[in-house]
């Protein structure tokens, strides 16, 4: 399978506001280094650079004045005389009016594009957050144009970035602009089902109306876990997307026993929207040993994973998202990939 990797994704280095102080974010460069060590170590195949994009296929998923605000947010804040990472800290929650204005200041910016403080800008953010984007792209194209699979090892991830808003480490929705441009490439159908520990819920905000994307979503339950607003099991679309929605959540502590059942739920529910292309939000931090997660899946896991999705007998876009247990990401999100592959 073939690998789309940038090293782009050192350019943008986050901070987290974590219990009441600044700390270094567990969204960390070493972890797409640790995951393309694995990828070369497995022989798991060749491994490219992403080809460039206009800014209009980003747009196709989100809105052109988010996709703007991204790409200039930096040199507004540097105007404001300011050097320190620029991070949201306003936001027009339900009682203020839903029809709020985009601010010109860029501290109203920040807060009109977000959901939390969890997306810092710096200098090198929007370089590596576009070419992020343009590795899910450049894997879309490969798919479309007949390879069986590709992974694209995006970072910044993408899953929690809305139509017109950033949060939890992401900014671009990698997988959502995949999916976009796979219909703009002739697809029908697509399919995204999205592993990763947390809702996705940007690419469920994307889609939500609509009938020719499916998303599917594994997740923690959302009364306890990130994101906590999306995500419960009645969500389902609106409109023409009323039933293209599929929220599978899942108790804290789940093991691979409960998670498998919502895996064969997820994959029903895909093979019967007989899709041309499957999108997978590949997140591994449902490991045991995740630091801000809460299942408990084993490495070996990863691989039954990995067999379920290849089953499914579908051309498939791997997108990187999250884990954050360093150690053992590459083992864990080449597992699924390895299992796809029906090598093990
Ligand atoms: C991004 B992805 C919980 C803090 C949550 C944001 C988590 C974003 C996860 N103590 N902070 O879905 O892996
Ligand atoms: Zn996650």
């Amino acid at each position: 399978m073939l690998t789309i990797y940038s090293s782009d994704h050192h350019l943008h280095l986050g901070v987290e506001l974590k219990d009441g102080v600044i700390s270094d974010s567990f969204e960390t460069p070493l972890r797409a280094e640790t995951v393309l060590a694995r990828v070369k170590a497995t022989g798991l195949g060749d491994v490219i650079s992403p080809t460039s994009f206009d800014r209009r296929c980003y747009a196709a998923a989100h809105s052109q004045q988010y996709v703007d605000f991204l790409a200039n947010a930096w040199d507004e804040w540097r105007a404001t005389g300011r050097t320190c990472q620029a991070l949201p800290l306003v936001w027009p929650v339900r009682a203020m009016p839903s029809n709020a204005l985009p601010p010109s200041f860029i501290d109203g910016k920040l807060g009109f594009y977000s959901m939390d403080a969890g997306a810092p800008i710096n200098a090198g953010t929007w370089a590596a957050v576009s070419s992020s984007a343009n590795s899910a792209l450049t894997g879309a194209d490969a798919v479309s144009n007949g390879a069986h699979a590709a992974f694209a090892l995006c970072r910044p991830p993408g899953h929690h970035a809305g139509r017109e808003y950033m949060g939890g480490y992401c900014y671009l929705n990698n997988a959502a602009i995949a999916a976009q441009h796979a219909i703009a490439q002739g697809a029908q159908r697509v399919a995204v089902i999205d592993v990763d520990f947390h809702h996705g819920n940007g690419t469920q905000d994307i889609f939500y109306d609509r009938s020719d994307v499916l998303f599917v979503s594994i997740h923690g339950e959302p009364s306890v876990s990130y994101p906590y607003f999306s995500g419960r099991a009645d969500e389902r679309g609106i409109g023409d997307g009323t039933g293209f929605n599929l929220n599978l959540p899942l108790p804290k502590g789940t093991l691979w026993s409960g998670y498998e059942a919502a895996l064969n739920r997820a994959c029903a529910a895909v093979a019967a929207h007989t899709p041309d292309m499957l999108v997978v939000s590949l997140g591994v931090d449902t490991f045991e040993h995740d630091p801000i997660s809460h299942f408990r899946l084993r490495t070996d896991d990863y691989l039954r994973l990995g067999e379920a999705l290849g089953r499914l007998q579908v051309p498939t876009l791997f997108v990187m998202e999250g884990g954050y247990m360093v150690d053992e990401i590459g083992i864990n999100a080449v597992n699924v990939l390895l299992g796809f592959e029906g090598r093990r």
